[in-house]
């Protein structure tokens, strides 16, 4: 059976992304401690408690799926911001874009009898479309024991370059079994699905994914975490939410209001009282690197 690769929390960054190209998924083995893992289910388990389960076989008839988390818990937004786990982000995803975003948060419960989840890749949110790029690097924080009885995540490692209609044969597949506080980190690209629940208690486990700067969010980060909720967040946060520019141009908006009374392009930080919008399209840096993109002397 082939294997996740196991690493520890002090183990070099870049071996961990070279393991991530190759296998499409790693585990970082209790990257948070019991007591945070505590702490964190004790906001979002009341939220969890009243999710109702899946509407669809993939969303899983017995799970359920509770989001919005960036607003209802400190401890998803420690984990949303997790050093080592960014650190891994700009190393994989910097390559396709100039800025990362936060893509979804979602606790993803699989109760008791819920069957295996399709295999599949997460890249398909964009349809088969995105072929020729890495969009987005995932991760599933254990907030229970991940075990092979209660439904730990399948896992196709290797499979990152597959055709998109390959079908995984059970000896390719494998299972992220790890203890709560543990992570899960996997690509877009490579096929997994959620386990069977052969066991007689939840296996509950945090979704957060990033994604490049210029896709749409899978879930929109602007309507759960609105402007008047997102002021009150950290700066770092914000952006990564979305409320920056995703690359020059891309992202701008026109601030509602009387002639005159406001300015007619601002960057989406305007929305959170951020005024010294600058060059409201992007940074001079934004605009050499879209030069350089393309190529287009023109454009200069
Ligand atoms: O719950 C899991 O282990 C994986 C879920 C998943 O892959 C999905 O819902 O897209």
């Amino acid at each position: 059976m082939p294997e996740i690769k196991h690493f520890t929390a002090d183990a070099a960054a870049k071996d961990m992304l070279r393991a991530i190209r190759e296998d499409g998924a790693i585990i970082i083995d209790e990257l948070v401690d019991a007591n945070t893992i505590k702490a964190l289910r004790s906001e979002t388990d009341p939220y969890m408690e009243v999710t109702k389960n899946g509407p669809d076989e993939f969303a899983g008839f017995l799970s359920t799926r509770t989001g919005g988390l960036v607003i209802r818990s400190a401890g998803c937004r420690d984990l949303i911001q997790n050093a080592l786990v960014l650190q891994l982000c700009d190393g994989f995803l910097l390559e396709y874009c100039q800025r990362y975003q936060l893509h979804l948060t979602q606790i993803i419960r699989l109760r008791p009898g819920q069957p295996a989840q399709a295999i599949h890749r997460d890249r398909w949110a964009w349809g088969t479309h995105l072929a020729h790029v890495e969009p987005q690097l995932n991760t599933i924080w254990a907030l229970s024991d991940f075990t092979a009885e209660n439904g730990a995540t399948r896992v196709v490692p290797g499979s990152t370059d597959w055709p998109d209609d390959r079908t995984a044969i059970e000896p390719e597949i494998t299972q992220a079994e790890m203890r709560a506080g543990s992570v899960l980190v996997y690509t877009g690209s490579v096929f997994h699905g959620g386990g069977e629940n052969k066991s007689t208690s939840d296996r509950v486990g945090l979704n957060i994914t990033y994604s490049l700067g210029w896709l749409r969010q899978e879930e929109n980060q602007y309507l759960s975490t609105p402007p008047e909720l997102a002021k009150s967040l950290p700066r770092e946060l914000q952006e990564l939410l979305g409320y920056s520019m995703g690359q020059y141009a891309l992202g701008y908006f026109s601030p509602p209001g009387p002639p005159g009374e406001q300015p007619d392009i601002a960057p989406p930080q305007f929305a959170l009282g951020h005024l010294d919008i600058g060059n409201a399209l992007g940074s001079p840096e934004d605009f050499a690197d879209l030069v350089d993109a393309t190529g287009n002397a023109e454009l200069q």
